[in-house]
């Protein structure tokens, strides 16, 4: 399978996130990427696309502060990661604040999320990945292509970062595929967290169908999304799907709602499936807490692999570095056959 990666995904390295009231090291690590690459073989460099598909899904003062606000942070004198640590809440208006830490709240949603000096050519690079591999399926007539998109994207939406997400790299192939002729594009979400991201950027249209099994937010990040009644809105009523998951869900539990989201996947009749693919589902995953073992993975590919259409995977989170190669090739080679 077509696998695209650039090395500039690798120079975003953040030390450390706020986790259990102590900074510990970054667990969205350049390592992951590497293990991933190592056991995936040949890859292939991602052509410029320019900015247009960027700002097609994403605000474009948002995609500047990307681009912006870490020179500004060293420019005010500030050491260190750029880290947001004010959020406005219910009723608070967004501003053009001059102070940076004004700009981090106006644009994200937790402080697990930090910019370093290399945060947004890691991830406008990562977007391209996503995009030059959407060409293999849409241009090159292929039946699937990898995207081995790092940072991930799933939690990012129009206008804000979050979940170690900046760019929503599988919301920008789907709205790239329906530019470039697919009517309908549906987003299968199998990362162990629900992709807000996504689901807010399509929540009301009517052609973008998004599916997602993940962890009950009652439990787990991002908690403000998620819930099983969250079905779209407007013209979107009916074209999100929510399957959220205990603790503890293994094989079993796992593949009935991947089922389930398959047949409503292939009753919308996309013409392009985007797999958004997190290994955190994994039963030694360091933050997540779902049971699926490296065998298990083979077997998801294959339930999607159902599914007639051409499919581009784009890769989110998935913390286990020592066996995340092995996840992944396992659920490429179930999805390709
Ligand atoms: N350190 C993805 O899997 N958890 N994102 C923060 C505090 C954030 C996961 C907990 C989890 C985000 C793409
Ligand atoms: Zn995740």
């Amino acid at each position: 399978m077509r696998t695209v990666f650039d090395p500039r995904q690798l120079t975003h390295a953040p030390e450390n996130e706020l986790h259990n009231g102590a900074l510990t090291p970054y667990f969205e690590s350049p390592a992951r990427a590497e293990a991933i690459l190592s056991a995936v073989g040949e890859t292939e460099p991602p052509v410029d696309h320019g900015r247009a598909p960027i700002e097609a899904v994403h605000d474009a003062r948002y995609v500047a502060f990307l681009e912006r606000v870490y020179g500004e942070w060293r420019a005010d004198g500030r050491k260190g990661d750029a880290i947001p640590y004010v959020f406005p809440t219910r009723g608070q208006r967004p501003n053009d604040f001059k102070a940076v830490d004004g700009q981090l709240a106006n644009y994200s949603f937790d402080a697990a999320t930090p910019i370093v000096a290399e945060t947004w050519e890691a991830a406008y690079w990562n977007a391209q990945t996503a995009l030059t591999a959407l060409d293999g399926v849409m241009k090159s007539g292929e039946a699937s292509a990898f995207a081995l998109c790092r940072p991930p994207g799933h939690h990012a939406g129009r206008d804000y970062m979050g979940g170690y997400c900046y760019l929503n790299n599988a919301a920008i192939a789907a709205e790239a595929a329906r530019s470039q002729g697919a009517e309908r594009v549906a987003i299968l979400d199998v990362d162990y967290h629900h992709g807000n991201g996504t689901q807010d950027i399509f929540y009301d249209r009517s052609d973008v169908f998004f599916a997602s099994i993940h962890a009950n937010p009652a439990t787990d990040f991002p908690y403000f999304w998620g819930r099983a009644d969250e079905r779209g809105e407007g013209a979107g009523e009916g074209a999100t799907l929510n399957r959220p998951l205990p603790h503890g869900t293994a094989a079993d539990g796992y593949l009935e709602a991947l089922d389930d989201a398959v047949s409503l996947v292939d009753a919308f009749a996309p013409d392009l499936v985007i797999v958004s693919f997190g290994a955190d589902t994994y039963e030694h995953d360091p933050i997540s807490f779902f049971k699926l073992t490296v065998d298990d993975y083979a077997a998801l590919g294959e339930r999607i692999a159902k599914l007639s259409q051409p499919k581009l995977v784009v890769m989110e989170g998935g913390y286990a570095v020592d066996a995340l190669g092995e996840i992944t090739t396992r659920f490429l080679e179930g999805l390709s056959g």
